[in-house]
């Protein structure tokens, strides 16, 4: 259990080259992180994309772990999967990619260093990041600063999110 106490969620996106698997691999990836379990992990959703238009629809999903890796650690673990995806960083503002982890919740930890805000700036109303987390969150969790997740969801529209599957693999 995080020192924070609670789990740490983990919001999965993608949308180039094959993003089913992508988000379906960096399952597997994550789950075999030294020091990390895996508790829960939504089913994949279809999105439109926040940013530019003439980008390819995202597929989205949020994974639930329990570790002990404090959480600049487990960042730096994150980004060094998405780099093993080939990830570039173009500079684009939201642009394409085919893989974006984002510490979306560390149990309760509040932080805004350089490198790691938490929770993650966008997940109060994201509909990509709101819905799958439901799915596998209490919606009395609280979001440190924002409310509880139920508060969030109520007031987030779905904008075309689209639900693929029941992922059980
Ligand atoms: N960083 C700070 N806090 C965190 C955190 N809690 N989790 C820093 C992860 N990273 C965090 O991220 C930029 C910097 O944020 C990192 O160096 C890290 O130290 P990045 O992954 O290099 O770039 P980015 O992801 O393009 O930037 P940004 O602004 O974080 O974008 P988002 O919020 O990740 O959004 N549309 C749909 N439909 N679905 C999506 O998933 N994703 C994005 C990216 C755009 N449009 C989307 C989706
Ligand atoms: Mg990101």
């Amino acid at each position: 259990m995080t020192k924070a106490g609670g789990l740490v969620y983990i919001g999965m996106g993608s949308n180039l080259d094959h993003p089913v698997a992508q988000v379906k691999q960096a399952r597997r990836e994550v789950a075999a992180l030294d020091g990390v379990r895996e508790e829960e992990f939504s089913s994949l959703y279809r999105s439109f994309p926040m940013g530019p238009p003439d980008q390819p629809a995202y597929i989205n999903a949020v994974m639930a772990v329990d570790t002990e890796r404090p959480p600049h650690d487990l960042l730096t673990a994150l980004q060094n999967i998405e780099l093993a995806h080939g990830r570039l960083r173009t500079g684009e503002r939201w642009g394409p990619r085919t893989l974006d982890l984002d510490l979306l919740l560390y149990g309760r930890c509040c932080m805004r260093s350089e490198t790691l805000t938490l929770p993650h700036y966008g997940l109060p109303d994201r509909p990509f990041v709101l819905y799958p987390l439901a799915e596998i969150a209490p919606l009395d969790l609280l979001i440190p600063g924002r409310g509880t997740l139920g508060e969030l969801l109520r007031r987030c529209p779905r904008d075309g999110l689209e639900c693929l599957e029941v992922d059980d693999d």
